[in-house]
This record gives structure tokens, C-alpha cells and sequence, in this order.
């Protein structure tokens, strides 16, 4: 099986990116921002998020796909290669999660130089209450042949990127793949996978970064020898240069994020406080490790102090902080910065890849109070 084996052949179009250091934004970078929205940040009092407001991000276009004439082929390296229909996935075990997913990309906005591709600033998450079926039953039943290493997911969207025409392909390692958390989704929020979220089924993997999570999935592929495909040498990597391979980008890092207090200002988005006590809240994460602490500064990172942070209701899934602010007129910047369990915390510079990815710089938020 070789799903990449009917796509048509082009010259490339585009040289390769390059990161630059202007400071206006690209035309393609807006384009891009319009496909891939974020999930605007007083979304955050939301415990799950409503699809809507749920970020997006898909490479090229979202394939035509419906549930009735949609098929899952299993194979490669494995004794009992299957083909599954939606219906068959829904007659298996069914497990629903709440899942925080987060793009590795988020924070690229933020970069200076800035690499030029979808140019998130800190609104690529969202969480959802994912169900399908343990994507290990479906491994476990197609039954790995000796020296299988590796398992291929191929989604059906596809297009142009480094120079190829190719399909949106990632791999995980079989160990991994085995894991019990990982899903084979074919609802979110109760309600039939949408288009834009990879329905009719997506892979669903809890604490990666989103990368992982294949949408529009129609092939699982079982191998012996590392994948190379573009997803996973040419990008999602922490290269500092063009060129270098750099460590794979695997699991989400520390966040945390304020829900912007008070009301803003129309273009510039500074938050306009009223005097007085202020409840300042919002959700931070970090993948399978948990949060161990969300501190925050009123004074633009002069002092920092200990924000109350609730236990996590579901293993990779946001804990929601509160804060009690006591704001005094004049003009501040609000800082909120996590530490995950292992005492890692989230940076107050910028951290910079060749690709952008991973910068889990702290929130910074601008304030007025009257
Ligand atoms: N087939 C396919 N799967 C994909 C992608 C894609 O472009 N094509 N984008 C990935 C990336 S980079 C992210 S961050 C998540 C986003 O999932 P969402 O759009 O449901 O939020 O999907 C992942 N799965
Ligand atoms: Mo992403």
C-alpha cells in the first residue's frame, strides 16, 4: 500500500522559506491566519472548548470525506492488514477523553527573526472531549509482524510543501503507537467529527504537540525502518539552522494563559481594568507531566507571586489558576508564567527555532486601570 503513489507531479513553485527580520507581517502569513484561526483567549473560561471557538490548523485543503464511503486501511508489516469503515470503528470498545491539544507552532508570531508560516501568537489550543476507539486495539488486532519499529499515518489532504507534492504523513514509534491513551476519533464534543477537525476520523494523541493528531486519517501503515517523510525530518524539529536535523518536537511544553481581564481596546487589545479587587484566572497545561505551578506578576515582571492552581480533571488536560489582583491605577503589564511537575518552567524571552516551533514564551498582557 502506498497512499502517496496517485498524486500528480509539479515543479516546484516556491523557493524555500526563509525566516526574515521585517517586522510587518507577510501577505501569505494573513492568508494563512484567516484558514488556521486561534480560539480567542476569553474562551479560556470555557472547561471544554465549544468546536467553534476550538483553533484550527490544516496544511492545505480540507478533503472531501463522508462517513458512509470512508475507509481505514491497517497495514504493512502485520499479520491481518484490515479494512475499517466508521461503522466498524464505532462498534469497538468506545472511550471519550478531554484532551488540551495545542499547536507546535504557537508563539511563532512572537519571533524575531520571525519564520514566516502560520504566524500564531499564543491562541493555537483548545480542548475537547474526544471519543473513538484505542487506536492499540486496532494494532493489536492487525498483529505486528517481527521487526516492526515503526507506524505511518497518512491523512487525505494533500499539496505542495519542501519542493513535493505529498500527503500529510507522521509516524510514531510502535511502542508509542501502543499506548492506551491514543484515540482513532470519530466525535468531538458529542457530536460527529467536523470536516475542519479531520472528520470522519483523526487520530487523537494526549500530550503531543497537535502535529501528531493526523486528521482526515485513511492509512495506518506498519514498518520496518524509521519514517523520513517531510513531517518528520524537514519540519517539527528544534533546528536552529536550515539544515540541521535538530531533536523531533514531540510533547507540548509548559503553558499557561490569562483570560485578558477588564474589556479591551478595539485595535490595540490593552485591557481596560476597573480600580479595585480583580479576579484574574485562565488554564495552564503541560502534556502528560502536568502543571506544578502558575505564578503571575503585576508589575511587569518585577515580583512574581503564586497563583491558586485547581488539580487536573483528566490526565493532558488544562488546569484552570485564579489570582486575586489588587489593581491600582496606572498603567502595568501582567505576566503568567507555568512550571510543569518536573520544576521546568516556561521561559520570559523567547525561544527561537529555525521553524518557529515551541516558543512557550510567558503571556504578557497589556493593562489600563481607571
Ligand atoms: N491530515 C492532516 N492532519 C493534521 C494536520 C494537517 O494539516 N493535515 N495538521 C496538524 C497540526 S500541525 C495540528 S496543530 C492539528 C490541528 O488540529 P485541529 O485543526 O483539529 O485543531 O492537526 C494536525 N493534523
Ligand atoms: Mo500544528
Amino acid at each position: 500500500m502506498n497512499p502517496t503513489k496517485d498524486l500528480p507531479h509539479f515543479p516546484p513553485l516556491t523557493s524555500e522559506r526563509e525566516p526574515t527580520y521585517e517586522r510587518g507581517y507577510w501577505r501569505e502569513e494573513l492568508t494563512l491566519a484567516f484558514r488556521n484561526r486561534g480560539m480567542p483567549l476569553e474562551a479560556l473560561r470555557y472547561s471544554t472548548t465549544p468546536t467553534g471557538l476550538h483553533f484550527l490548523l490544516t496544511h492545505f485543503d480540507i478533503p472531501a470525506g463522508d462517513v458512509v464511503s470512508w475507509r481505514l486501511e491497517v497495514g504493512g508489516l502485520v499479520e491481518r492488514p484490515l479494512t475499517l469503515r466508521v461503522a466498524d470503528l464505532e462498534a469497538r470498545p468506545r472511550v471519550t477523553r478531554r484532551v488540551t491539544m495545542e499547536c507546535a507552532g504557537n508563539g511563532r508570531g512572537l519571533l524575531h527573526p520571525r519564520p514566516l508560516s502560520q504566524p500564531w501568537l499564543q491562541e493555537a489550543i483548545g480542548t475537547a472531549e474526544w471519543t473513538g476507539t484505542p487506536l492499540a486495539g486496532i494494532l493489536e488486532e492487525a498483529s505486528s509482524r517481527p521487526g516492526a519499529i515503526d507506524v505511518v499515518f497518512t491523512g487525505a489532504d494533500a499539496g505542495m510543501e519542501a519542493n513535493q507534492v505529498q500527503r500529510y504523513q507522521r509516524s510514531m514509534k510502535l511502542g508509542e503507537a501502543l499506548r492506551d491513551d491514543i484515540l482513532l476519533a470519530y466525535q468531538m464534543n458529542g457530536e460527529d467529527l467536523p470536516p475542519q477537525h479531520g472528520g470522519p476520523v483523526r487520530l487523537i494523541v494526549p500530550g503531543w504537540y497537535g502535529m501528531a493528531s493526523v486528521k482526515w486519517l485513511v492509512s495506518i501503515n506498519v514498518t520496518d525502518r524509521p519514517f523520513d517523510g517531510h513531517y518528520m525530518v524537514g519540519t517539527y524539529r528544534y533546528s536552529k539552522l536550515k539544515g540541521e536535523l535538530g531533536e523531533p518536537v514531540t510533547h507540548q511544553r509548559v503553558r499557561a494563559l490569562m483570560i485578558p481581564p477588564g474589556i479591551p481596546d478595539f485595535f490595540t487589545r490593552t485591557r481596560l481594568v476597573e480600580a479595585g479587587l480583580v479576579k484574574l484566572e485562565g488554564r495552564a497545561w503541560a502534556g502528560r507531566r502536568g502543571v506544578g505551578r502558575v505564578e503571575i506578576s503585576t508589575d511587569a515582571g518585577k515580583s512574581f507571586a503564586d497563583a491558586r492552581l485547581e488539580p487536573p480533571n483528566d490526565p493532558c488536560c488544562w488546569q484552570a489558576w485564579s489570582f486575586d489582583w489588587d489593581a491600582r491605577p496606572g498603567r502595568t503589564t501582567l505576566i503568567v508564567r507555568g512550571t510543569d511537575s518536573e520544576g521546568e518552567a516556561q521561559p520570559l524571552e523567547t525561544f527561537w527555532t529555525y521553524r518557529g516551533l515551541g516558543n512557550n514564551v510567558a503571556q504578557r498582557v497589556e493593562v489600563v486601570v481607571g
